[in-house]
């Protein structure tokens, strides 16, 4: 198998994690997204969405980090990936969770409109509109991840056992970290954020968004 991916791509890193942690043969080859390559042949033929992460599986092509996922642990029989109905369709809530609540208003609203030139607003009353309406949506899914998801003690997203979720839901939350995010104010996530960045897996994956946030670092920015 083989992932095209970035290493300071959101989306590429819960898959690359979580071929990491769990040991499965797959060729990881960068596509260079700052110099384009995957606007241009022959990447852009093969995803015509123009994005990474993609999976190839002998003839088999598979888009959307959160399906990736989905596929690898079903096809490795990962215990990441629940069997068990409602233990699954949990995984499976939280992910959609993360991908269709929180990364919209964390990641399109607030963090990339002031780290990415090409997502800021062409006017500064806009951009802050936008930046101030991300952060007042997030405080509420904060919140709910808080108290309803992380709520009664657990160590992971879905429970006390490692899932598909946490590689995916850490990898959205942690691009804060860009912006000086700071999650005190929400205890049972600054916990969950630990345990994750405690993982054996997460110094390499994420050693390039790390990086990257060194070289932000005395930028002001609105943040959590
Ligand atoms: N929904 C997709 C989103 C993929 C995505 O946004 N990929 C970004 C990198 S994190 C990308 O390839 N961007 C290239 C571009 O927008 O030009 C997924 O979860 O895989």
């Amino acid at each position: 198998m083989k992932l095209y991916m970035h290493p300071a791509s959101t989306t590429s890193r819960p898959v690359v994690q979580f071929i990491a942690a769990s040991s499965i043969p797959c060729d990881l080859q960068v596509v260079d997204l700052f110099s384009g390559e995957h606007m241009r042949e022959p990447y852009a033929a093969i995803n015509p969405n123009k994005m990474v992460p993609m999976l190839e599986d002998g003839d088999f092509r598979l888009t959307e980090s959160s399906a990736i996922l989905k596929y690898l642990a079903d096809k490795t029989g990962s215990p990441a990936y629940p069997k068990d109905l409602r233990q699954r369709a949990r995984v499976n809530e939280v992910m959609d969770w993360f991908n269709a609540n929180l990364y919209r208003d964390y990641g399109y609203g607030l963090i990339y409109p002031q780290v990415f030139p090409h997502h800021k607003r062409r006017s500064d009353e806009a951009q802050t509109a936008t930046v101030d309406w991300g952060k007042e949506r997030c405080k509420a899914w904060l919140q709910v991840l808080n108290d309803h998801v992380l709520g009664g003690g657990k160590t992971y997203l879905c429970g006390d056992e490692i899932t598909i979720a946490d590689y995916f839901g850490y990898a959205i939350l942690q691009v804060g970290e860009v912006i000086r995010c700071d999650f005190a104010s929400y205890p049972n996530v600054a916990r969950w954020m630990e345990t994750m960045r405690n993982q054996p897996t997460t110094p390499e994956v994420y050693a390039a968004i790390k990086g990257f946030a060194d070289q932000v670092k005395a930028q002001p920015f609105v943040a959590m």
